[in-house]
């Protein structure tokens, strides 16, 4: 019998290698990391915490969690470290959980202006348990309002304060943040996800001295298996890891955990940090070439991996733009933009991001050819032959940046 998955698989794979991707939030990770993740440790239950075990056999298990907690505790500086949380929305639910009661009042970064669903938005679980009172970019530059967000923790006297964005393009002033939520005696979290990577290469303020929480994801930046981690304080340590298990989940992904500690490993490197700032200057080097060409940056640029086009001026939606350059092989994804006057369904922009093919080794010449085929393929939408010939261009180019 043909095993139809692994067919699939290997579909998938030829996809990855013949598309150049510029999804902000997506990364190819390591060989070892995939070997952790399609290893024999995904057939052990392991409930608890190392030496806290309710099964049998968890000797080894225990050495792999405990080296992972130690991997993240020195790649990010961190009192404590819970290395369970499936994603990063299961280490904001258990942040939330840990210390927060039904319908208190947080602030978190609106999803119009860059936050994350999970930061409040009402069709999610966050905004649904929580009042949550959004803050959002400055309509004048699309930077964050450190002032508004000031104004309105003395307002509604929240009990936590989120930080952190998925779609937000200059560097975020944690510890400005940091000093508002103290003067308001409320806590501070930060959903470091998008920019764990800058992070752990000291190439954007970390968030973790100045914050009681920090969750992040592990597949972003950081270039590890897809999965979620907490940071805090150690006063919180126990309340976090009580949340977490048996709170929220049973037993943890060990092959996920043990492919977390490699990721946690790598980050710690020259190679990783030369990856970040290569990371960093395809994507101020792509935003430009988009100004050059008439196309217009939220927040004016970006200072870190992403920056989202505000397409309104080119006579194309989001969603229009996301499907043509999929057509012609290249991923990004619809965003809405701040204030965006469209539906998050069919927003005024993309977001693009540089993680994935600085991964593949493209530097600055080839964002400038990507750069140059996205505007000739929103140029010519309608002409199927030239997208075509765009389309074979892109794929001998892929040719020479494989993948694995
Ligand atoms: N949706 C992810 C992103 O693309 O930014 C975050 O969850």
């Amino acid at each position: 019998m043909k095993n139809h998955i692994l067919e699939l698989i290997n579909q998938e794979k030829e996809r990855e290698e013949k598309t150049i991707n510029l999804i902000a939030s997506e990364n190819y990770t390591s060989k070892d990391i995939l070997k952790a993740t399609g290893s024999i440790l995904t057939n052990k239950y392991a409930e608890g915490y190392p030496a806290k075990r309710y099964y049998a056999g968890c000797e080894i298990i225990d050495k792999i969690e405990q080296f992972s907690i130690e991997q993240a505790k020195k790649t990010f500086c961190a009192a404590h470290v819970n290395v369970q949380p499936h994603s990063g929305s299961s280490a904001n639910i258990a942040v939330y959980f840990s210390n927060l009661k039904n319908g208190d009042t947080i602030l978190g970064m609106s999803l119009s202006s860059g936050g994350h669903l999970t930061h409040g938005h009402k069709v999610n679980f966050s905004g649904k348990i929580f009042n949550f009172i959004p803050y959002n970019v400055s309509p004048e530059n699309e930077h964050l309002d450190y002032n508004e967000i000031r104004i309105l923790a003395e307002q509604h006297k929240p009990k936590m304060i989120v930080a952190g964005a998925s779609a937000y393009s200059k560097i975020i002033d944690f510890a400005q943040i940091s000093k508002i939520a103290k003067d308001n005696k409320c806590l501070l979290f930060s959903d470091m996800a998008h920019i764990a990577g800058l992070v752990a290469a000291k190439l954007h303020p970390s968030p973790i001295p100045v914050s009681d929480f920090v969750s992040s994801t592990t597949h972003k930046t950081l270039r590890g298996p897809r999965g979620g981690f907490i940071c805090c304080k150690a006063e919180y340590g126990k309340n976090i890891d009580k949340t977490v298990m048996p709170g929220l989940q049973g037993g943890p992904l060990m092959h996920i955990i043990a492919a977390k500690a490699i990721a946690f490993q790598n980050a710690q490197t020259k190679k990783f940090k030369d990856y970040i700032d290569q990371v960093l200057k395809n994507a101020k080097i792509m935003s430009k070439t988009f100004q050059d060409l008439g196309y217009r940056i939220v927040s004016g640029g970006t200072d870190n991996h992403l920056f989202l086009i505000d397409l309104r001026n080119k006579n194309i939606s989001g969603k229009q733009a996301e499907e043509l350059l999929e057509q012609c092989n290249i991923n990004v994804n619809r965003n809405t933009i701040p204030f965006d006057p469209a539906s998050p369904n069919n927003p005024s922009g993309i977001r693009i991001g540089t993680p994935a093919i600085t991964t593949r080794k493209m530097t600055e010449n080839d964002c400038i050819t990507i750069v140059h085929w996205i505007n000739e393929i929103i140029n010519n939408k309608t002409n199927e032959n030239f997208l075509k010939k765009v389309k074979a261009k892109i794929e001998e180019f892929c040719k020479k940046f494989s993948i694995y």
